[in-house]
C-alpha cells in the first residue's frame, strides 16, 4: 500500500475524479480516502525532510492553502509503481499521460504525492489514516 494526495492545486480546480480515475484505469485499488485540510504545524511534520530547502516555506503555504484528498492505494508495486504513474517531480519533465504532465501546472503546484519508499509509505499512511480507516485485500 502507499499514500498518495492529491494537492490543493488539483484538488480546489475540480481534477480530483479525473486524478482517482487516472490511478483506477492505472490499476490502483483504493484502500482509503480523506479529504482534509493540513494546518501550519501538519504540513511542516509531514514534510519535515525538506525543512532545510529553501522551498520548503512556499512548500508548507501551498499545502495548508485548501483542502485536498489523501488516498491509500494499493498494488503489487504500490510504491514504485505510483511514482511511475504520477511522474517526475517537474511536470515539464513528466512523462506524457502522466498524472502530473496531465494535471500539474509548476514544480510546486504539481497536483499530487506519492511516496518515495515503502518505509515512508508507513509512515506517511499512519500519518493520515488510522487501522480502522484502511481496507486491505485479502
Ligand atoms: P516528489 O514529490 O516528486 O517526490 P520531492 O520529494 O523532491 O518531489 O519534493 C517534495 C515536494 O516539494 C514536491 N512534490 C514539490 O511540491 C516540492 N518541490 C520539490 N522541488 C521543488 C522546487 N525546486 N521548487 C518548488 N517546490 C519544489
Amino acid at each position: 500500500m502507499t499514500l498518495a494526495i492529491i494537492k490543493p492545486d488539483a484538488f480546489g480546480s475540480g481534477k480530483a475524479g479525473r486524478v482517482l480515475a487516472a490511478l483506477e484505469d492505472a490499476g490502483f485499488r483504493i484502500r482509503g480516502s480523506r479529504v482534509l485540510r493540513l494546518r501550519r504545524a501538519g504540513a511542516e511534520a509531514f514534510y519535515a525532510v525538506h525543512r532545510e530547502r529553501p522551498f520548503f516555506g512556499a512548500l508548507v503555504e501551498f499545502m495548508t492553502s485548501g483542502p485536498c484528498m489523501a488516498l491509500a492505494l494499493e498494488h503489487d508495486r504500490a510504491v514504485p509503481y505510483l511514482r511511475e504513474v504520477i511522474g517526475a517531480t517537474d511536470p515539464a519533465e513528466a512523462a506524457p499521460g502522466t498524472v502530473r504532465a496531465l494535471y500539474a501546472e509548476s514544480k510546486e503546484r504539481n497536483a499530487i504525492h506519492g511516496s518515495d519508499s515503502d518505509e515512508n509509505a508507513r509512515a506517511e499512511l499512519g500519518f493520515f489514516f488510522g487501522q480502522v480507516d484502511l481496507i486491505e485485500s485479502a
